[in-house]
């Protein structure tokens, strides 16, 4: 694999660290003006400006565990997986989780890890927790399914993949569907050619393809309360696609409250998960009064403006843009105010030398575990 593919994995990942860094002050807000907006960024980067570091919160701390995960048992281990959420979050458990995983990351504890996925599973009466927590951490998996090779059977390992590592606290098929969205968005802004402009339509496109399959598989076997998901406009992400793909088809961006209205800006997967999507398409090309050249300064900003969940919209959106552009594309600028920005470029590294070292191996016939 070549040399911008590397910079492409560690810009994915760094997209999610600077996404989460950048927009954590304004997770909550109502909504954050443009003016604001530039002048919050023009100050950042500024050389003679010095600002208040910014941490990360649980969206780069659970995709850390998820990256060293996948490096270290160099499979999809949700036993594994398990354990390091519950140390990352006992070492640190203020960086701003859901209200409701830290129950799932008590039970793992109590439960001495005997079933990965049985404390999700009883989480909100059985239903399992729908919350944006999976998708969230999820962009490690796609680099790590990653191949050069072998399209379509990437793909179907990626589809299990993300499930198997979903399903650790996430059971609700909203909260797995939406990690599979943003997986097959990044996988898709990975493989798309390098300084080509981008068709957003034909993009959106080609991920309503996969979720229509995945939302059709899964009304097939899923249980009777959940079969009705796909059927509805709020809980199918094929009818959340397909909005985004009429949004982006408008001269000019709708106005942020519709925005919110209709696709949603809150902590559930269906309400974020398809919002990061339409701002990494839409910040494509110029947003009127979002003043910058740059398409993932352009995402990030379009993330906060909306208001809402922007650390973990800001993150998915960051993660796309980064998976896109690779690390030319990040103004390193931002970089100097957010924490850990070296592991960050380190765990995209690593990840890509797993990748490598899979595609060589199935090239020559060896399979890939996951
Ligand atoms: O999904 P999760 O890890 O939270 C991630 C979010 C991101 O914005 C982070 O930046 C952080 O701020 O939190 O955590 P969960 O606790 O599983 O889900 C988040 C919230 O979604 C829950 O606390 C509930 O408010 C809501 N939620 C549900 N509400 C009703 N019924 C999730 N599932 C349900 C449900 O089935
Ligand atoms: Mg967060
Ligand atoms: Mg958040």
């Amino acid at each position: 694999m070549s040399a911008s593919t590397l910079s492409r994995f560690q810009g994915t990942l760094l997209g999610v660290l600077v996404g989460d860094c950048l927009g954590g002050p304004f997770e909550g807000s109502k909504y954050v003006s443009k003016a604001h907006l530039n002048k919050y960024f023009a100050k950042m980067l500024d050389p003679s400006v010095r600002l208040p570091f910014k941490t990360y919160t649980d969206d780069t701390a659970m995709t850390k565990s998820v990256a060293l995960s996948l490096i270290q048992c160099r499979r999809v281990d949700p036993m594994d997986m398990a354990k390091r959420f519950v140390s990352e979050y006992n070492a640190d458990p203020k960086r701003g989780y859901g209200a409701t995983v830290g129950d799932v990351f008590q039970n793992l504890h109590l439960t001495a890890f005997e079933d990965p996925f049985g404390p999700a599973s009883r989480q909100f009466g059985g239903m399992g927790s729908y919350g944006n927590g999976a998708a969230m951490r999820i962009s490690p998996v796609p680099l790590f399914t990653h191949s050069t090779s072998d399209e379509s059977d990437d793909l179907s390992t990626l589809l299990a993949a993300v499930e198997t590592c979903s399903k650790v606290t996430h059971s609700n098929p909203l909260g797995i569907r939406g990690a599979i969205l943003h997986a097959i968005a990044v996988r898709a802004a990975l493989r798309h050619k390098a300084g080509e402009k981008m068709d957003t339509t034909a993009f959106t496109n080609g991920l309503i393809d996969i979720m229509a399959q995945v939302e059709g598989a899964d009304s097939g076997k899923a249980h009777m309360t959940h079969s009705k998901l796909d059927k509805d406009p709020e809980t199918s992400y094929v009818k959340k696609l397909e909005i985004v793909r009429s949004f982006l088809a408008l001269n000019e961006p709708p106005h942020r409250e519709e925005i919110e209205e209709v696709l949603g800006t809150a902590v559930s997967a269906h309400r974020s998960v398809p919002t990061a999507l339409y701002c990494f398409l839409a910040a494509q090309k110029p947003i009127p009064e979002i003043e910058t050249d740059n398409v993932f300064q352009r995402a990030l900003m379009l993330s906060f403006h909306l208001g809402g969940d922007t650390d973990t919209i800001g993150s998915m959106a960051g993660a796309l843009a980064g998976a896109q552009f690779g690390l030319d594309g990040i103004p390193s600028g931002l970089l100097k105010h957010c924490e850990a920005t070296k592991q960050a470029v380190q765990w995209g590294e690593d990840l890509f030398n797993l990748a490598e070292t899979s595609s060589s191996a199935s090239s020559k016939g060896t399979q890939r575990s996951s």
